[in-house]
């Protein structure tokens, strides 16, 4: 497929600014999900064999807030399998849920006995039982994998796994990130969430709500690719600040330049996976959301107020401001101290915090000297300071 690296593409993604991005090169950029790790395959006689493990897990997904929930081995959502097109893979599953399971893999070209299809294709995996999945995989695009039981799925078993192409097409990009979209209902004083909930006060990409995800550290210039994956009951319009974006795959595969249009939002739908890729042209602290305004706030409760907090947030219980018709909306109550140990959060702006609850990230297009920066912090990192006294809402654990 003949790709126009001078198309109109490049000269409004850049503005002007050198296609970097373009230069031919055979490095393919890493994978890289945020807050989760990667499950390592050993080679059997050529296999690359992964072992998976459906559990219990108990996690943090804001300073304070504890979710416990279903996942796989030790991280909600699961760890990232990454393979090649063309790759024999087997998975060695195992079952350490208190109930019956089995692993769909979402998007694969597998045969159905391989599936995951419970029923169809298989019988459950009871538990303490070990089912093994073999298939060899003969395609390329972005896939997942998640318990093909649905409240199970709402108790967050969910994984990336990326199928790489044999021969990439279109414009090489220097960043690659993934991002899980989940929704929680969880009520006071309960780490485990409610499965049948319609609606949903946490909200989280790869685990983590706002301002607890970790920035996306990318260098002006380069060229960054997000996929974005949802699993849950709600469609997600999700938001870039500072750039036009085009959506250049989906949970099917790169598309071809001919079809990129340029849009700041895009729509990620239930079991849809959205690729974007635009060039970081400017530095800047850039927001990336959900645009659902409930999604943009942490442990949404039926009214914000009148509330008893302390005189250096919002909203304040005063009696003439409560005059005003619709006081209180919303809360201002910045805590950046829990997130401050973070390298990717090194130099924002103080504050920063309070305007990042929800479903809610960040991509920082930096300097060389600020990457450089927080390289160093990477290699050793400040050590985690507790929320401010007063701001346990921030996290929910008081309410
Ligand atoms: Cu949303």
């Amino acid at each position: 497929m003949p790709f126009d690296r001078r198309g109109f593409f490049g000269r409004m993604f850049t503005g002007g600014a050198a296609l970097q991005a373009a230069a031919p090169s055979t490095a393919r950029a890493p994978f890289f999900t945020p807050e989760l790790s990667k499950l390592a395959p050993r080679i059997v006689d050529g296999v690359k064999e992964f072992e998976l493990t459906a559990e219990v897990v108990t996690t943090e997904i804001a300073a304070g807030r504890t979710l416990t929930a279903w996942g796989y081995n030790g991280s909600v959502p699961g760890p990232t399998l990454e393979v090649n097109e063309g790759d024999r893979v087997r998975i060695l599953f195992r079952n350490k849920l208190p109930e019956p399971t089995a692993v769909h893999w979402h998007g694969f070209e597998v045969p159905y006995t391989q599936d995951g299809s419970v029923g169809l294709g298989q019988d459950p995996t009871l538990p303490g039982e070990t089912h093994v999945y073999e298939f060899t995989l003969n395609q390329n695009n972005s896939c997942f994998y998640h318990s093909h039981f649905p409240m199970q799925e709402m108790m967050g078993a969910i994984g990336f796994f990326l199928i790489h192409p044999k021969n990439p097409t279109g414009p090489r990009v220097d960043r690659d990130f993934g991002l899980i979209i989940q929704e929680w209902d969880l009520r006071p004083n309960n780490a485990v969430p409610n499965a049948l909930a319609m609606e949903f006060n946490w909200l989280t990409f790869n685990g983590k709500a706002g301002p607890d995800c970790t920035p996306m550290i990318v260098r002006e210039g380069e060229r960054v690719r997000i996929r974005m994956l949802n699993l849950g009951m709600d469609h997600h319009p999700i938001h870039l600040h500072g750039f036009q974006f085009a959506m250049t795959g989906t949970e099917g595969g790169r598309l071809p330049e001919t079809m990129w249009y340029p849009q700041n939002t895009i729509l990620v739908g239930v079991a849809q996976i959205r690729e974007i890729e635009f060039v970081a042209g400017r530095v800047g602290d850039w927001m990336l959301h959900c645009h659902l305004p409930h999604h943009m706030m942490n442990n949404m409760i039926p009214m914000v107020g009148p509330t008893s907090h302390g005189a250096d947030h919002w909203p304040k219980d005063d009696p003439e401001r409560k005059k005003v018709p619709g006081y209180p909306q919303d809360m201002w109550m910045p805590d950046d101290d829990p997130y401050s140990h973070k390298p990717e959060n090194y130099g924002l702006r103080k504050g920063w915090s309070a305007a990042m609850g929800g479903m809610m990230t960040m991509v920082r297009v930096v300097t060389p000297e600020m990457y450089a920066k927080i390289e160093e912090l990477r290699k050793n990192p400040p050590p985690r300071k507790a929320p401010a006294k007063g701001h346990e809402h921030h996290a929910g654990g008081s309410r």
